[in-house]
């Protein structure tokens, strides 16, 4: 027998429907949260002294053990015992210091891995699996919606695989999936499920409209982040709301109910698994999370409580736009007026209720990027910006 431990994402599901379609009724699934594994192993050790059980062969997929759990695993392999933990987060690679450790970020030509992919090419590997183009069609749509890649590629079909996912449940799911791949030649959606997904994209929308307008900002140690209550469509929102602002550094997506924290940034620069892993959580470095301990409840939940959502820029402005030398104008909760000018292309000067900032700004981005951090403005609307004008030229003409 085979025994599959997985993440109960989409990626974590994908491995279970991959050994599905390798082993059929030889294996033994289970999908586990990133909190509940560690148990399920613990006990899945404690058994190992059944003999029995040495016939199993246990795969772990898309997630971590604990280093009790490690040595538990060591020991069990050691001891003849068959084991493989594959995984693709940065955070495991240390696993691949032990035999039964496979973990890879990357393929050679830097395209990203996922578990489902990761798996699938150990089983075609070792000839555990019948290649086929509906499955690797599959496993793909799984992999580019896990690393993000499907955004760059506008690879909305590997989205929908991911919406399908959350709208029937896990055996839902999986039943119908590994169906389809045992007999299709490609791998499609029925006419049902288009239009199903059509109304879901179109729900999705509604929900981000909500959440934007709900999103506060502060700072959290050296970075600036946008902080909006949750309970579904993280990586959506984070997607969104991160192109959205750019200015902030990333996205935190807090789940009371879960008692769970989504971190998620569209910067290269930016490793949001650090900041998960500052509360005990990981991940990859533009997605990572974390459960809600005293700390982060503090920092994200009650110091943001008693701000106030950002607003968005004006967006059906004929005059008050951005990137003119002429000038534009933001402001923000404090009624601050904030002017960026330039005087000529290499130098934008922030002014702040009429008075200059001594430092300047060798672009109109660097210093509306200041602006939006520092004093959390917008821009604002044609009706004030006329108004701030008029003052202008009034004080100006007494003058
Ligand atoms: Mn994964």
């Amino acid at each position: 027998m085979y025994k599959l431990f997985t993440h109960n994402d989409l990626d974590g599901v994908g491995c279970g429907i991959v050994a599905k379609l390798a082993f059929g009724d030889q294996v033994d699934v289970r999908y586990n949260s990133v909190m509940g594994l560690d148990f399920q192993i613990e006990k899945f050790l404690e058994r190992k002294n059944d003999n029995k059980q040495k016939e199993d062969f246990l795969i772990i997929t898309d997630l971590s053990i604990n280093e009790k759990n490690a040595e538990g695993l060591n020991e069990y392999v050691a001891e003849g015992g068959m084991a493989k933990l594959i995984d693709h987060h940065k955070t495991a690679l240390h696993f691949n210091d032990y035999s039964w450790g496979l973990v890879k970020v990357e393929y050679d030509n830097g395209r990203l891995t996922s578990a489902t992919s990761l798996l699938y090419d150990y089983l075609v590997e070792h000839d555990l699996i019948q290649p086929s183009a509906a499955v690797e069609e599959f496993v793909e749509l799984v992999r580019q919606y896990d690393t993000w890649e499907w955004e760059k590629y506008d690879n909305i079909k590997a989205k929908h695989l991911n919406d399908l996912f959350f709208m029937v449940s896990i055996d839902e799911f999986e039943e119908k999936m590994v169906s389809r791949l045992l007999e299709a030649e490609h791998f499609e959606y029925d006419e049902f499920e288009q239009k199903l997904l059509n109304m879901e994209e179109e729900k999705i929308e509604r929900y981000i409209r909500r959440k934007r307008r709900e999103m506060v900002q502060t700072f959290v140690g050296e970075y600036c982040t946008g902080i909006v209550h949750a309970e579904s469509y993280h990586s959506e929102l984070g997607s969104e709301l991160g192109k959205e602002n750019s200015h902030l550094d990333y996205i935190t997506i807090l789940n009371m109910g879960g008692k769970k924290i989504s971190f998620r940034t569209v910067h290269d620069d930016i490793d949001v698994s650090a900041v998960a892993g500052r509360f005990g959580g990981g991940g990859h470095a533009k997605a990572a999370g974390c459960s809600m301990n005293e700390e982060s409840y503090e920092l994200y939940v009650k110091a943001a409580f008693t701000i106030e959502p950002m607003r968005q820029d004006a967006f059906k402005n004929q005059y008050n736009l951005k990137n003119i030398p002429q000038g534009s104008l933001y402001e923000n909760r404090n009624e601050d007026q904030i002017f960026i000018y330039s005087k000529n292309e290499s130098e934008w000067i922030v002014e702040l209720n009429g008075e200059p900032l001594t430092e300047t700004f060798t672009s109109f981005e660097t210093a509306e990027r200041y602006v939006k951090r520092i004093h959390s403005a917008w821009l604002a609307r044609d009706e004030h910006y006329v108004e701030f004008l008029k003052d202008v030229v009034i004080n100006i003409k007494c003058i």
